[in-house]
């Protein structure tokens, strides 16, 4: 009798110590289990004799009916517990912003070119697009490159292996000037547009990559000159660095699609590995890099395009908008930007909120 006080009292302890609900079932097994110590007391009763069942009975009885109400009590409150952990381990905040520790940023190519688009349109240009998927038309022969012009080899221009129906070769543009002349074949002069996109050439390096992006600009007009094309570079440039320092070099080069044809430097020193543009070039600690190309609209493109040379000339430019994106945010390396690296782009990305404005700033930071 005495025994089964104390073993019952020992199994209510336990049970009352278990804190899973493996250790429970530990518990149910020790007790009421086929050779738990309750169910063997139990078989017990069916060899004693009529007085000692009546003597033995209720003790047993009652130590059964306190061990597996004390277990059911115990399951309950540990199935609860178990279902308040869980409700607090998913719960959720719906008054939270959405996704605030994953959130997307615009990427440094689509926040300059926001910027590009802002700039030049308080100058009065339009934006223009064309097709990536290009024909050796428009891309090289209506910009005065015939098919023997030595500068068609100087694209590594990624071909497609079909041609047009009407025998075109199809290539992936390797600027943005086809657009130049889509442009002026579709609304005529006078016009003034900026295109910006992705232009490809089999080109790789840290400042060269497959797939880059240009912004294109064309003015045609009557009485334009290179002082028009040196004065908007001048003034897009001082916008898009937010500084009046910027120093723009004019060096005489060639594209066959302009006459004449200047490549535009600007004027940085370093500091700390970093890139900072402004000054002069020459100037000590100073130099200068390439930023893009530009000229005199060729009179022979603009006949190919359908104006009339006689009437209207123009000046057009092609920028690396991917050099100047990097010169902007001081990244070193071309390549990281197209890696789709979520560390890159949480560090150097911008907030879809912060649209960029002239009078906020076109640079404004996320
Ligand atoms: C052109 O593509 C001419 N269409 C630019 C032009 C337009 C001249 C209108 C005159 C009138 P170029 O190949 O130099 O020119 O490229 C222009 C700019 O694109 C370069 O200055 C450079 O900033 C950038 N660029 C060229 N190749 C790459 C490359 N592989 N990766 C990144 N940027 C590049």
């Amino acid at each position: 009798m005495t025994d089964i006080t104390s073993q019952t009292e020992a199994a209510l302890l336990a049970i009352a110590a278990a804190d899973s609900l493996d250790m429970l079932e530990a518990q149910r097994l020790e007790t009421l289990g086929k050779k738990g110590w309750v169910s063997l007391a139990l078989k017990t009763l069916g060899g004693m004799t009529p007085e000692e069942r009546t003597a033995a009975a209720p003790a047993i009885q009652s130590a059964r009916a306190s061990v597996a109400g004390a277990l059911e009590a115990k399951k309950a409150a540990l199935e609860a517990a178990e279902l308040e952990a869980q409700l607090a381990r998913e719960a959720i905040d719906l008054t939270l912003p959405a996704q605030a520790a994953h959130k997307g940023s615009v990427h440094p190519v689509s926040q300059v070119m926001d910027e590009l688009a802002e700039i030049f349109a308080d100058l009065g240009f339009a934006v223009a697009t064309g097709p990536e998927i290009e024909d050796d038309w428009h891309n090289f022969t209506a910009l005065n490159m015939d098919e023997t012009h030595p500068a068609r080899a100087m694209h590594d221009t990624f071909y497609f292996p079909d041609k047009t129906g009407d025998g075109k070769d199809v290539l992936l543009r390797t600027h943005t000037s086809p657009v130049q002349i889509r442009s002026m074949l579709a609304q005529g002069a006078p016009l003034r547009l900026i295109a910006p996109g992705r232009v490809y050439r089999s080109d790789s390096d840290a400042t060269h990559t497959p797939m880059f992006h240009q912004v294109e600009g064309l003015v045609i007009d009557r009485d334009i000159h290179l002082g028009h094309l040196k004065w908007t570079l001048e003034t897009f440039f001082k916008a898009f660095f937010e500084r009046e320092d910027i120093v723009l070099r004019l060096r005489p080069s060639y594209f066959p699609f302009t006459e004449p044809s200047v490549e535009v430097d600007v004027g940085y020193s370093t500091e700390g590995g970093r890139r900072i543009v402004g000054g002069h070039g020459d100037a000590p600690g100073h130099a200068w890099m390439e930023i893009g190309g530009s000229g005199m609209v060729n009179v022979r493109v603009l006949e190919f395009a359908g104006v009339d040379p006689a009437e209207y000339q123009g000046f057009a430019f092609g920028l690396g908008i991917d050099r100047i994106a990097m010169l902007k945010y001081g990244m070193n390396d071309l390549r990281a930007f197209f890696d789709g690296d979520g560390r890159w782009l949480a560090h150097y990305g911008f907030s879809p909120f912060d649209q960029p404005t002239l009078s906020a700033g076109v640079g404004a930071r996320a």
